[in-house]
């Protein structure tokens, strides 16, 4: 008889690989155990996932095909060779080129990054596009460097990197710590390297041949996906017009986030830091935090100096176990900061101050017991790996726009994300309705995005 793969062995499934592994891998244990929890209805109902013990599905998944870890060294200012990690995990590429970001941040090692490129993997397939999954980065921390040894740290980490990548093979991008300026240094490295002038990377300012808003589709498409989810969810059309909103992060994803949120009329009042909460009840100056975070790159208590009224928490003074910013009464609530940074007492905080609804930007920053709670409650919450897809669609854009030579307008690819992140926001709702889970999105997109993986990786054999 064919092996089923239920409740205990996709348990057993996990339980085997977390005694072969270190415990760097707790995060990447995080984001496969929520994923195979949420596959059971799928294997219940669905002869052709069922069979997929028979096919290693869930084994192949898992495994990266393979990790690539590599020795940084650079010159800093003063003349001193300093030497960093740099890691490329290339996941899977049964849906096609490796495609994900690169993260440069002290806290980052192996597992960190087989949680984010597993996670890609799924989101990349719930785009649509032609695009595997992948992620990498370093331990380099460009805080407190100058413009020039973030300069030379690029150099070196693509000096190796180049040997890996491809505009058919693997197609980096930025995440936390890497944007614009470090894409910049990356590609021109890569291009001094090879004499190559093509698409190996996306977010590449434009003279490189980077789309227009590439920057700004991360936080745009959550914005765009939650008012979809609204939508659908609670049939309201302007849901978000005159409602607060507490946003975390005050990077990238965060501030385009509170950017589309004020475009629909949405009142931000708070971001955050890796130094603390600032709370702005009359909603945040965007213009100053752009300053501030993005041009200066100074910490958010500079804010309080100018609007004196708004408050700052360092993070000293968090509720134990807890963030500041999720104790903020709301509507809506945006997480796009880091991994975990809404736990279990932030969200029963949430629950009881009446939030309606919760987008994550950032990837996996509930953790498991926050989002088994949330889930329990009569929140609207959408999964990263469906609402902070907008990011990696515009990259996909881009390379679409690379590889016919193209230069598409900024409102051609704002309607074309827009319309993107709807598409995937009703895909996942109706996956979970087809499974039995109706109003789960957390089941919806992992069921939805794993099956169009399944489907490839079954057709393509070994
Ligand atoms: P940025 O580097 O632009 O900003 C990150 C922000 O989060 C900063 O404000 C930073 O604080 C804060 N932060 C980072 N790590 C921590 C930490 N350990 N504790 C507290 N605060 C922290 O990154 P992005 O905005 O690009 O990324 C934010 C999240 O969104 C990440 O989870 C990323 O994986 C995810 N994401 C990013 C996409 C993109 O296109 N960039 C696409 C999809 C998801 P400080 O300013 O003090 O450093
Ligand atoms: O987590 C993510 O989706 C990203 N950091 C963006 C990846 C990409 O290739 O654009």
């Amino acid at each position: 008889m064919m092996k089923r793969i239920t409740t205990v062995n996709a348990k057993e499934e996990i339980a085997k690989l977390r005694n072969e592994q270190c415990a760097e891998d707790d995060v990447f244990f995080q984001a496969m155990e929520e994923v195979l929890l949420s596959l059971l209805p799928l294997f219940k109902s669905d002869e052709v996932y069922a069979k997929s013990a028979k096919n290693a599905i869930i084994r192949r998944l898992i495994t990266p095909d393979r990790v690539i870890k590599f020795k940084v060294a650079w010159l800093d200012d003063k003349n001193e060779i300093q030497v960093n990690t740099g890691y490329r995990v290339q996941f899977n590429n049964a849906l096609g080129p490796y495609k994900g970001g690169l993260r440069f941040h002290p806290t980052v090692n192996e597992g960190i990054l087989k949680f984010l490129g597993f996670e890609q993997i799924l989101k990349n397939a719930l785009t649509g596009l032609p695009i595997g999954g992948a992620k990498g980065g370093s331990d380099f921390d460009p805080k407190g460097k100058s413009d020039f040894e973030v300069m030379k740290f690029c150099s070196a980490f693509m000096k190796e990197l180049h040997k890996y990548i491809g505009p058919r093979i693997d197609v980096p991008a930025g995440d936390i710590g890497v944007g614009a300026r470090e894409i910049g240094y990356l590609f021109g490295q890569y291009k001094s390297i090879t004499s190559s002038f093509e698409g190996i990377l996306t977010g590449k300012p434009p003279f490189f041949g980077g789309s227009q808003m590439r920057t700004e589709a991360t936080g745009y498409g959550v914005i765009y996906f939650t008012r979809k989810m609204l939508e659908l969810e609670r049939r309201e059309d302007e849901c978000l017009k005159d409602q607060v909103c507490t946003v975390s992060g005050a990077g990238n994803v965060a501030l385009h986030a509170i950017e589309k949120l004020q475009h629909f009329g949405a009142i931000p009042v708070s971001c955050s830091d890796s130094g603390g909460t600032l709370y702005d009840s009359r909603g945040v100056d965007l213009e100053l935090l752009k300053d501030l975070k993005l041009k200066k790159r100074v910490s958010l208590k500079e804010y309080i100096k100018v609007h004196t009224d708004a408050e700052f928490t360092p993070v000293a003074d968090y509720p134990k176990d807890g963030h500041a910013v999720w104790h903020i009464p709301c509507f809506a609530a945006f997480p796009c900061a880091t991994q975990n940074e809404l736990t279990a007492i932030d969200a029963k905080k949430l629950i009881k101050n009446g939030c309606k609804c919760i987008s994550e930007g950032a990837n996996m920053p509930s953790t498991a017991e926050a989002v088994r709670l949330i889930l329990k409650s009569d929140i609207y919450f959408a999964p990263a790996k469906a609402a902070n897809a907008g990011g990696v669609v515009v990259s996909g854009f881009e390379m679409s726009q690379n590889a016919a030579m193209q230069k598409w307008t900024f409102d051609e690819v704002e309607t074309k994300l827009k319309a993107t992140m709807e598409e995937i926001c009703i895909n996942v709702s109706e996956t979970a309705k087809e499974y039995g889970v109706e109003g789960n999105y957390v089941d919806g997109a992992n069921i939805a995005g794993f099956k169009r993986v399944a489907d490839a990786m079954i057709a393509e054999g070994i």
